[in-house]
Formats: structure tokens, C-alpha cells, sequence
């Protein structure tokens, strides 16, 4: 039976850039290889047209995707939950037609969020297959009850199924890549999207990512990923980001997607996330000959007890050997820091500095403070610290420092750094900041906007001529 399905990405966050909700392309292609009709509504692009969508669209079912809980920083604690309660109302006002909920902040808290949304139904984890087969079921009245990832309501209590982590060969075609979405995203951030693989067998403590999308690592077909990276060439993109948790899970995996890139010969730069372990030099030049541009490292601290207490499973001579090798490529690295968590103290702060200056050229961006999820070592670890408790739902963020540690202390510290060292950057930006990132980004500035704040601060250390206040 052929469905009609109206597909809605509730993110709305535009920091630090907006982002294409390539979850939805996926979801898009899947239903679409099952007989469905898929229609789009991206509440960020579209503006507020959700009645008029669903009226002129009529669908037979609903999916909203929540991405964003909040935006992971301790001082200005947006959240995003909330849009899923509106939209959730606001459906419900113009259709009976069953609303179904996913998306990687979904699976994070299933339960409390199927509630707030007032859905039917919820899929936790990759959405493709438990998608398919729920729509198939409601429309045949099969039972649900075995449908992988599922999440519903039996006697008053939400039920979650296991999950089953797939293949993911599924491929996306120019379908599912709505033109004026896409035009959207290129205007507005500059880049495009691309996923090579799934889920994350490694142990940080407080790592949501194997929450989502699991522990073993599924890497997708190198033919079919070097497909879509030339059609991001074809939409227009001169920049792409590869989403992986980690890109580099393995050299086997870099390898053969590399090499695939290169079989295509595209021009098109990129970035990812690389775990600095296991990289060498000739890894290192094939990702740059395969076009990568920048990479964000998962560094976390510089210093190798506080690595250790996070579970990292690598040290800093491992960071400081990975730097090497991309400046070596001319590659643009980031890392990023979470100060104050698990064995930190101001200590450790002052060698993960010290350290710092051993790297080459690098951006660190830092923040203050790990955000506690369930699922995750760290919750276990504040329960038990008398932080939190087990009742609490977590929705609203909640961090864990240190104890003896204080927020405005490490503030503190990170401003001094910032201050001495123009690569190191307060990671919570400012309203100032935001529009100077929009201001860049409308001067069709593509690529992490990380480095051009380094150079100007060592361009422009006190200040960026002609601006009314200091966005660095
Ligand atoms: C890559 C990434 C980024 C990149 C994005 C680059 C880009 N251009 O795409 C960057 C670094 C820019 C980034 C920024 C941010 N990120 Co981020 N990011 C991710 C990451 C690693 C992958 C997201 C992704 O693209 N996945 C691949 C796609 C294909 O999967 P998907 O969207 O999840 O969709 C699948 C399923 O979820 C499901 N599904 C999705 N929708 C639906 C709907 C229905 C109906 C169903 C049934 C299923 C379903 O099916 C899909 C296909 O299998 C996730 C962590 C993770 N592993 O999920 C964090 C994550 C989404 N980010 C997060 C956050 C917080 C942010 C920021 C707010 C951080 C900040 N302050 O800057 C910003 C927000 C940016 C924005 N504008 O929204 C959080 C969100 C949770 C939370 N705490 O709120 C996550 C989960 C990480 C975490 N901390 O746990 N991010
Ligand atoms: S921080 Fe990176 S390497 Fe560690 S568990 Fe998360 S995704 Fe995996």
C-alpha cells in the first residue's frame, strides 16, 4: 500500500551554523524505495506554515524529527524540546493521522519525549527500517509489538523495543534532496552533509553517541558515499561534513572511502570528526589527497589523567603526534575541550595549557562542563556523587564539574588563555559573535569558521577594527 507522509525536521537552531536534516534525506529514500510519497516540511527553511503543510498535504502519517535538546553550554542553557510540544498540539488540531517521533535528541530521552509530544509513536536510534515496517503494520493492522527501535504505549506505560542495528546501504537520490532546502542550507551555512558510517565503539564517559546510534561501527558501501558526495557537487556544495561520531574507526574504513573519493576525482573540500589515534602519515596525506580540509579533533583535555578519567583510550603524546600530521598536510584542525569534568582540577587545566603550546597551529575550542545523559557512564557516576538523582529526567541540562571545581573559575582560566593564546577560544559564543558568524557566512565564507577567529585574533588582538564590541 502507497502512503503519503509528511516528513517535518523541528530544529530550528541556526548556531554555529544551520544544518541540513540529512536524518530526513535518509528517511526520505527509505520510504520512498517502499512505495511511499514523501513531502517535506523543515520548520527552519519553511517558516510557519504547519497547518496550511498538513492541510494541503493531507497526510497518513506524521513524522517529526527532533535533533537539538539544547545547545550543550553551561552558561547560556538554551533548550529546543519545547518546539516538539507545539508541534505536537498544533498537529493534532489538523489531523487524526498517526505522528510519529525520531531523531538522534528523540533517542536520547524516548520516553519523556513521546509523552510531551503527545505522539503515537516514536522510533529510537536510525529510523529507516523501524519507519517502514510501523507504517506498514498501521496500515495492515499487523501487530507492532516486534518492530525493532519502536517505542509506544501498552496499558499506560511507554514500551521501548530493542533496537537492531542495520547495514546502512541505502543510498539517497536528487528525491530527497529538496532543491529549495538545499538552497537554503548553501545560502545560509555555506555546506552540505554526508554520513559514512554508523555508530561508535568506543567508551567515552560521557558519550551519548553509542546511545544513538550504538556500539558497533557500520560502515556505509565506499561507492555509494562517494556517490553522495558528488551529488552534494552537483546541488551546488563546495564544502561537505562528514557526521560519523568518528570518521577515522578504522584505517581500513578512511581508506576505502578515500580511495573511492579519489577514483571520482571531485573537487569538493571536507571535514570530519577524527578520533587523534591510530592516524599516520600516509592516512593523513590520503584523506588530504581525498580533500580534507579540516578536522575537528574529539580531544576533550590535554592532559593524560584527565584523558584517562574520561575514557578517552588515547594520551596526549597520541594528540600531539595526530596535530603534527595534519599541520604536516596543511590541514586546519580544531580540538575540542571539555574542561572540568571527571578528574579535572585546576591543575590539570594549567597542563592541558601548557601542553597546548606544544601542539602546531591549532584551534582548541573549550568549554565548560559535561552535560550528564542517561545511558551514559558519567550519569552513573553523578548518581552516585549525590549530583543528581535517579529521578531526575534530564531534559532540562544538567552539568557535572569536578568537585572543588567552579564554573566562574574555569571561565576564568579559559579567558586567560584566550587572551595569551589567539588559537584558544572560549567555546560559548556571544551574541556579538553569532552575528559576526552570520556577517561572514553572508560574505559567502565557506568552511569551519573556527580558524578565520584564530587568524584575526592574531591579526586583530585587540578588537576587530570597525566593529562596535570584541566578537573574539
Ligand atoms: C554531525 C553533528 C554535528 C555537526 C553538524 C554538521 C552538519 N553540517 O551536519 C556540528 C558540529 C555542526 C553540530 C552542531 C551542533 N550539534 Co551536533 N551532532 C552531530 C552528530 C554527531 C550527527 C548528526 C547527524 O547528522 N547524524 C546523521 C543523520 C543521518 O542521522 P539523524 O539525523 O540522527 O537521523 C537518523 C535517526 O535519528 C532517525 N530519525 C531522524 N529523524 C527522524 C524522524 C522520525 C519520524 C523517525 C522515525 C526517525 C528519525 O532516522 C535517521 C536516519 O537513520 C550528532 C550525534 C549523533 N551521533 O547523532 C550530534 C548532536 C545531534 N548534536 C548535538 C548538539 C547539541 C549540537 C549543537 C547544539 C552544539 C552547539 N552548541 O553548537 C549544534 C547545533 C547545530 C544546529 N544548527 O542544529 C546533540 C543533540 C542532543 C542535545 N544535547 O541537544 C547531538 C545528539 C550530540 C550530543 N551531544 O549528544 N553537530
Ligand atoms: S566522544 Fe567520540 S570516540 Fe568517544 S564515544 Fe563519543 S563518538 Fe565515540
Amino acid at each position: 500500500m502507497a502512503s503519503r507522509i509528511l516528513l517535518i525536521s523541528a530544529n530550528r537552531c541556526t548556531s554555529p551554523d544551520p544544518v541540513f536534516p540529512l536524518g530526513l534525506a535518509h528517511l526520505s529514500a527509505a520510504l520512498r524505495a517502499a512505495g511511499h510519497e514523501v513531502k517535506w516540511l523543515d520548520v527552519l527553511s519553511d517558516g510557519d506554515g504547519l497547518e496550511e503543510a498538513v492541510t494541503e498535504t493531507r497526510p497518513d502519517f506524521v513524522g517529526i524529527s527532533l535533533r537539538n535538546i539544547d545547545d550543550v553550554l553551561i552558561r547560556r542553557r538554551e533548550v529546543f524540546f519545547g518546539e516538539l510540544v507545539s508541534l505536537g498540539e498544533r498537529i493534532r488540531r489538523v489531523t487524526r493521522s498517526p505522528v510519529i517521533v525520531g531523531g538522534s535528541g528523540f533517542s536520547i530521552f524516548p520516553e519523556q519525549l513521546l509523552e510531551l509530544a503527545g505522539a503515537d509513536y516514536g522510533v529510537r536510534g536510525e529510523g529507516e527500517a523501524g519507519l517502514v515496517a510501523l507504517i506498514r503494520a498501521l496500515e495492515t493492522g499487523e501487530p507492532v509489538e516486534s518492530i525493532p527501535g519502536l517505542v509506544y504505549r501498552r496499558s499506560g506505560k511507554v514500551v521501548l523495543n530493542d533496537r537492531e542495528m542495520r547495514d546502512c546501504a541505502q543510498g539517497t537520490d536528487a528525491a530527497d534532496w529538496p532543491e529549495a532546502l538545499v538552497d537554503f542550507y548553501l545560502q545560509s551555512g555555506g555546506l552540505l552533509n554526508v554520513q559514512t558510517q554508523r555508530g561508535c565503539g568506543f567508551r567515552c564517559c560521557y558519550c551519548t553517541y553509542p546511545v544513538i546510534e550504538g556500539r558497533q561501527h557500520r560502515g556505509r558501501p565506499p561507492e555509494l558515499v562517494a556517490e553522495e558526495f558528488e551529488r552534494l557537487c552537483s546541488l551546488g556544495a563546495q564544502y561537505a561534513f562528514v557526521v560519523d561520531s568518528v570518521f577515522n574507526s578504522s584505517a581500513r574504513h578512511v581508506r576505502e572511502i578515500c580511495e573511492a573519493l579519489l577514483r571520482r576525482n571531485l573537487k569538493l573540500k571536507w571535514g570530519c570528526f577524527l578520533r587523534p589515534q591510530g592516524l599516520d602519515a600516509a592516512l593523513m596525506k590520503l584523506m588530504a589527497r581525498a580533500g580534507l580540509s579540516h578536522i575537528e579533533f574529539g580531544s576533550d583535555s590535554f592532559c593524560d589523567d584527565v584523558l584517562q578519567a574520561y575514557g578517552k583510550g588515547f594520551g596526549f603524546d597520541e594528540i600531539q603526534h595526530s596535530t603534527q600530521l595534519a599541520a604536516k598536510e596543511n590541514i586546519e584542525a580544531c580540538h575540542f575541550l571539555i574542561c572540568g569534568g571527571p578528574g579535572e582540577t585546576m591543575d590539570t587545566l594549567e597542563a592541558s595549557y601548557r601542553n597546548a603550546q606544544k601542539l602546531p597551529a591549532s584551534v582548541v575550542m573549550a568549554v565548560v562542563g559535561m552535560r550528564i545523559y542517561p545511558g551514559t557512564p558519567l550519569y552513573d557516576r553523578a548518581v552516585q556523587e549525590g549530583i543528581i538523582s535517579k529521578e531526575e529526567g534530564l531534559l532540562q541540562p544538567k552539568y557535572y564539574l569536578a568537585p572543588g571545581l567552579d564554573e566562574a573559575a574555569l571561565f576564568g582560566a579559559l579567558q586567560r588563555f584566550a587572551a595569551e593564546s589567539p588559537g584558544w577560544i572560549v567555546g560559548d559564543p556571544s551574541p556579538v559573535y553569532l552575528r559576526f558568524v552570520e556577517r561572514l557566512r553572508q560574505r559567502g565564507v565557506v568552511g569551519p569558521l573556527w580558524s578565520y577567529l584564530a587568524l584575526m585574533r592574531r591579526l586583530w588582538p585587540q578588537g576587530i577594527p570597525g566593529m562596535e564590541s570584541n566578537p573574539i
